[in-house]
């Protein structure tokens, strides 16, 4: 009796602690679905989001019209959430949208304004928690399309712009939480008697038909968001209602929020940086500009560029991916804060793009004192980028453990690739020599190339999904948004 409490005791700790770990990311599984496809499928299926690193995520709707102000006040937590917060009433939100009318969107000049970021991909989202189709839905008439004086579908015209600028396009689609269709499931519960309704009715004539549309009529999506399964909500069954419509996308990559006990492809921890990745599962920290994803007006605590881009290179050196937020307006513009950070990071990239794409996580198992590394391995031939964000006042940038012989060693910027002296250091590691000033007043960074396997001299590293339990689960802090998909 007491050995079996004992037992018990030290299983729900160790799940509460695994939980207090992956805290962002939905519950981990009961049961793992059968791999339907090979290793090898699988890496071809990722080549091309292993490869990009870098996407835009934009949470637009009609919460962009109250932006954070109900009734003359500002209602706190993030914007996309106002109507859960405010507690607004069906009636009352939906009449947000006769005042939604986005007419400086302009689906090409976002798509532009991405790409000259250096991003590969963008995420919309198609349905937010407000239960509102950013696209023109048969399923439902409250959408873009019908229901507002718009009368235009962005997300038709934001594929027809991917196309062209040959940027992958994907849809966030909240699965669980609607708070506007009867049945749907809202964090905290309903507040609103017409929220009130059947949970299997709403996923048969709701949810299923809007993913089979947004994966049917807008040629290819490259990736599926899920948000907050709501626990229980998503139950299995549940779960295996919506799957079989990613079939109408081969190749197309889904997240871990779907519930049901799918794990999906990829982890997704949220507004924060694992502090070294996770084993064997793909990931892609999503992380805001300001306070918010969905526009508030008045939020102008803006992260300054250095942030993004040392963010960026920090989660390259980890193996993930970085799917940076903005939040349109009501008239369809990008704040312009994040337009001009966007812009500098991609004059940034211009520079050091190749120390980002397509590489893979730091050989290095430590943090390095100046910055981080990333790297690609071809065969027997490796390249190092070092990225500097402290650039050495002695000129002097002590490389820790590594056993190989540098081939040669220049600064990416330098299109001349002036060689730079590495010196051996005794018994391993390199010491290389840099000029006097930064190429980069925020990263600037260094290519090794370096013959043979990489062995570096160093403790084994300890992966995020690795970590030990906690021994006494992290409480929970209270704040507003956050929580969300660990609420069972
Ligand atoms: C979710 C949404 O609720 C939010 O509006 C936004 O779309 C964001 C990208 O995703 O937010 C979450 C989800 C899960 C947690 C926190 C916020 N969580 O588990 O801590």
């Amino acid at each position: 009796m007491l050995k079996r409490f004992i037992w018990v005791g030290l299983l729900s700790s160790s799940l509460l602690g695994g939980m207090a770990a992956a805290k962002d990311e939905a519950p981990q599984p009961a049961a793992a679905p059968a791999p339907a496809e090979t290793k090898a499928e699988r890496d071809a299926r990722m080549k091309w989001w292993r490869e990009a690193k870098f996407g835009m995520f934009i949470h637009w709707g009609v919460y962009s019209v109250p932006a954070g102000t109900y009734n003359g006040k500002q209602i706190n937590g993030i914007g996309e959430w106002i109507m859960n917060r405010g507690k607004i009433p069906v009636d009352v939100y939906a009449k947000y949208t006769e005042q939604f009318n986005p007419v400086k969107f302009n689906a090409d000049e976002w798509v532009a304004t991405a790409k000259a970021a250096g991003m590969k991909y963008i995420v919309i989202t198609s349905k937010h928690h407000d239960g509102f189709a950013m696209f023109h839905s048969k399923a439902s008439k409250y959408n873009i399309y019908d229901a507002t004086p718009f009368k235009r579908d962005p997300l038709a015209e934001l594929a027809e712009a991917c196309r062209k600028q040959d940027i992958r396009l994907g849809f966030y689609y909240s699965q669980a939480q609607d708070w506007h269709h009867p049945g749907g499931a809202a964090s905290g519960g309903h507040w609103d008697k017409a929220q009130d309704g059947d949970a299997d009715a709403y996923l048969k004539n709701i949810a299923v038909p809007q993913i089979r549309e947004i994966l049917s009529n807008y040629g290819k999506v490259a990736v599926l968001w899920f948000d907050t399964s709501m626990g229980a909500y998503m139950s299995k069954e549940r779960a295996e209602m919506i799957l079989p419509e990613l079939k109408r996308q081969p190749g197309i990559i889904w997240n871990n929020r779907l519930g049901g006990g799918y794990r999906g492809d990829t982890e997704t921890p949220e507004q924060h940086i694992p502090t070294a990745g996770y084993k064997d599962r793909d990931w892609e920290t999503c992380m805001t500009m300001n306070g918010t994803w969905g526009y508030k007006s008045y939020d102008d605590k803006w992260k300054p560029t250095e942030a993004l881009l040392q963010n960026l290179i920090d989660i390259a050196s980890k193996g993930g991916n970085y799917l940076l937020n903005v939040g349109p307006t009501s008239e369809g513009l990008i704040p312009a804060p994040s337009v001009e950070r966007l812009k500098e990071v991609g004059t940034w990239m211009k520079v050091n793009g190749e120390s980002i794409y397509e590489t893979t996580g730091t050989p290095f198992s430590q943090p390095l004192p100046w910055g981080r590394a990333t790297k690609k391995v071809n065969g027997d031939e490796a390249t190092l980028y070092l990225h500097v964000f402290s650039w050495p006042k002695d000129g002097k940038l002590a490389v820790p453990g590594i056993k190989n012989a540098a081939e040669s060693a220049y600064l990416l910027a330098d299109s001349a690739k002036k060689p730079l002296k590495v010196e051996k250091g005794s018994p391993h590691g390199w010491t290389i020599e840099l000029p006097g000033a930064a190429p980069d007043a925020i990263s600037s960074t260094i290519v090794v190339k370096v013959k043979g396997p990489l062995d570096i001299d160093q403790p084994p590293v300890q992966y995020e999904s690795e970590k030990k339990p906690a021994k006494k689960p992290a409480k929970k802090p209270a704040t507003k948004g956050k929580g969300v998909d660990s609420l069972k």
